[in-house]
């Protein structure tokens, strides 16, 4: 297993579009192993491919407070998506220090692959289902600080930026 590197914003490939897995196989069930040390080891709930620069509709997950609750979602689609919504505090492995409110459905219906490759039906709500929406986004290369308005967003890339430059030898 390894940890990957994990793209930080504004870097311009976190806006890519992800295309379908063609196949569960041994690269991809050592990525999704990867992608799982990274996410535990950032001590984030979620994780999509496009986060560590690999351009495939694959995501892992663990929201359970003893980290012992995997799951994958590979190719996963919205079946439905509740029309009600809530404005929910988001953060971001790929943004790292920066939380703020997001309007998300409450409640929704995802196919997907699992890691094993066999088709699942998730029904999510509460923080999986909100979890979904923005790995998913991800997936679609849409960073949560998109839904900020101009200004918020603005000032977020400028002290990314800072960020990134001060931490360069
Ligand atoms: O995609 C990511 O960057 C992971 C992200 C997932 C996420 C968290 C919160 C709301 C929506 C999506 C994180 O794991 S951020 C860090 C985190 O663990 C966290 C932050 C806020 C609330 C709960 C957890
Ligand atoms: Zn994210």
């Amino acid at each position: 297993m390894a940890l990957l590197p994990i793209l930080c914003y504004p870097d311009p490939k976190l806006h890519t579009v992800a295309k379908p897995v063609a196949a569960v196989d041994a690269r991809i069930r050592s990525l999704i192993a990867d992608m799982f040390e990274t996410m535990y080891e950032a001590k984030g709930i979620g994780l999509a491919a496009t986060q560590v620069n690999v351009h495939e509709r694959l995501i892992v997950m663990d929201i359970s407070e003893g980290r012992d609750v995997p799951l994958v979602l590979i190719n996963p689609k919205i079946l439905w998506a509740s029309p009600e919504t809530h404005l929910n505090e988001e953060g971001c492995l790929s943004v790292p220090g920066i939380y703020d409110g997001v309007r998300r459905s409450d409640a929704v219906k995802v196919d997907a692959l699992d890691g094993e490759g066999r088709q699942q039906l998730i029904e999510a709500d509460g923080l999986l289902a909100v979890c979904i929406q923005h790995e998913m986004d991800h997936l679609m290369g849409k960073v949560f600080v998109e839904y900020l308005s101009p200004l918020k967003r603005n000032r977020i890339k400028t002290k990314m930026l800072k960020a990134l430059r001060e931490d360069r030898p």
